[in-house]
């Protein structure tokens, strides 16, 4: 595959896994997975016919490695990124001191006030290292990097999570943790 091709497939993937499974007949279970068999048959279905060893290829070289299979390799799911409702398992885990968010300076004000939310998706995404954050405000144009006093946080009793691809994940993070704004 070609790297075009990767990211079109990569994409239609994170449509159906992460945010409308029903558009080509998926009910992910409560965690996210969905049979390898059906993902097949759905996108085939929808006229985006994908082989296995296609699927295996984008799984394996996608950038963020935003999708994983289970251990048969029968089931897969996307990492983390969801709006759909999903409870992905994975155990509290203590991050680093400090994590970082990226966004734009439109979305200030708001966050002045509430602290950063999960909006649409599951959760608020943060990342260990300053770069990424970088990288995922400028999606939204000039990137902010937040910081996040992830340590004061954890004291506090704030649940943590990590990604199998490495991304945090927090219902919230309230203004008083948040520095940059
Ligand atoms: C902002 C991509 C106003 C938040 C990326 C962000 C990431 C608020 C936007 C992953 C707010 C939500 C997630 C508030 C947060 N008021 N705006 N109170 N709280 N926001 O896309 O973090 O390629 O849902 O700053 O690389 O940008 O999909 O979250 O700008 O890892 O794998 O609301 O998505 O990964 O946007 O990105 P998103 P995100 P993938």
């Amino acid at each position: 595959m070609n790297d075009a091709q990767l990211i079109t497939t990569s994409k239609r993937l994170s449509y159906h896994l992460r945010h409308a499974p029903e558009k080509i007949g998926l009910e992910p279970d409560a965690a996210g997975w969905v049979e390898v068999a059906a993902l097949l048959a759905g996108l085939g279905g929808a006229g985006r016919a994908v082989s296995r060893a296609e699927l295996d290829e984008v799984v394996a070289r996608n950038d963020k490695r935003r999708f994983e299979f289970d251990e048969s390799g029968t089931r897969i799911r996307a990492s983390q990124g969801h709006s759909i409702d999903v409870e992905l398992d994975y155990p509290r885990s203590t991050p680093p001191d400090l994590l970082f968010h990226g966004t734009v300076a439109a979305a200030l004000p708001s966050i002045r006030i509430e602290g950063l939310k999960p909006m649409r998706r599951h959760d608020v995404h943060l990342s260990a290292l300053h770069d990424t954050a970088v990288r995922v405000g400028s999606r939204r144009g000039k990137p902010v990097v937040l910081t996040v006093d992830s340590a004061a946080m954890q004291r506090d009793g704030y649940e943590f999570r990590v990604s199998t691809n490495g991304v945090w994940l927090v219902a919230g993070v309230p203004p008083d943790y948040l520095s940059g704004l």
